[in-house]
């Protein structure tokens, strides 16, 4: 109890203790942070959306952040919970917050995240966990209602890439899109962080047709690679999903730009480690968090000047 509300990126952290570090920053920080619940999973966790904000009152741009929608990616989680620390903890960091405010989400699918930490040989779990006839669980980033279940999911409950009985029958994907759909106009920037694949993907995941404004994206996602470089040398491609990795509908990405016209909205394909890629050695966390926080940083650059 006397670690309560305590981070570090030397280890992967249970939802329990992410969210007390989010209710500790809100407790610590009344100026800075407040906590907005958005729902409850299917189990019944809290998804917690942190918002970070100096003069909340003044409508600034909003950049959302979540992580976690598919719960073996934990490295994914960790580096949203970098960036917390890093635009609440790091004083330094103040003028991130002078033009925008972050709105962030570090575990969408908390009851898949908690499967794969607390579960014996189910490390690798990637969907929620709501009941199905004969399996568990829908991937939620297919379950978005847009262009559903047209291309790159299943339609087999068992499989990994089930895309749900029906677009939003995952009540996270729901929350999430609620939640976009209620602070649409002041979203300016969507991101959404996954492992692995040093990717920096951008609408469409449901068709090989570049969207209008591909060249802004293209270009702000190779300023964000080229940040991310200079820290470390990681290299990230960057372009549309169908066309650099594969086409998939119903993620929460195309639904963001399609459905709620966020247009910046962009897929973080996280470095990968360990056997499957999905198993990022600890130690490995804080290099990755680091140079990714540049990248992040560019982005906020981008919107700040806009
Ligand atoms: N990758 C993403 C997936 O959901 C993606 C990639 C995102 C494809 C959006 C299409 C649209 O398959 C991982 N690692 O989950
Ligand atoms: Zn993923």
């Amino acid at each position: 109890p006397t670690k309560q509300g305590r981070i570090s990126f030397i280890k992967y952290h249970r939802h329990e203790e992410i969210n007390a570090y989010l209710s500790r920053l809100a407790k610590d920080y009344p100026n800075l942070v407040s906590i907005q619940n958005i729902g409850k999973s299917y189990e019944g966790r809290d998804l917690d959306v942190i918002q970070i904000s100096t003069n909340s009152s003044a409508g600034k741009p909003v950049i959302f952040i979540d992580a976690g929608i598919h719960a073996r990616e934990w490295i994914a989680p960790a580096v949203a919970l970098y960036a917390i620390n890093q635009l609440v903890e790091n004083k330094d960091n103040a003028n991130l917050l002078e033009k925008v405010d972050w709105n962030i989400l570090p575990v969408l699918n908390p009851d898949g995240y908690e499967y794969t930490h607390s579960t014996l040989l189910q490390r690798f779990w990637r969907k929620t966990r709501s009941q199905g006839n004969k399996c568990i669980g829908a991937d939620a980033n297919r379950n978005f209602d847009f262009h559903w279940a047209e291309i790159g999911s299943s339609s087999d409950e068992c499989d990994d890439t089930y895309h749900g009985k029906h677009a939003f029958s995952e009540i996270e994907a729901i929350a999430l899109s609620n939640y976009i759909s209620q602070n649409k106009n002041r979203i300016k920037l969507y991101l959404t962080l996954h492992s692995f694949g040093q990717l920096i993907l951008y609408p469409w995941g449901y068709t090989s047709e570049l969207p209008r404004d591909n060249e802004e994206l293209l270009s702000l996602g190779e300023a964000v690679a080229e940040s991310i470089k200079n820290v470390s040398g990681t290299n990230y491609i960057v372009g549309s999903s169908t066309n650099i990795l594969y086409a998939a509908a119903g993620g929460s990405d195309d639904w963001a730009k399609g459905v709620a016209g966020v247009e910046l909205s962009y897929t973080i394909e996280l470095p990968g480690g360990g056997l499957l890629g999905f198993d990022l050695p600890t130690w490995k966390i804080l290099g990755v968090a680091k140079e990714t926080w540049e990248g992040l940083k560019t982005f906020c650059k981008h919107i700040s000047e806009k």
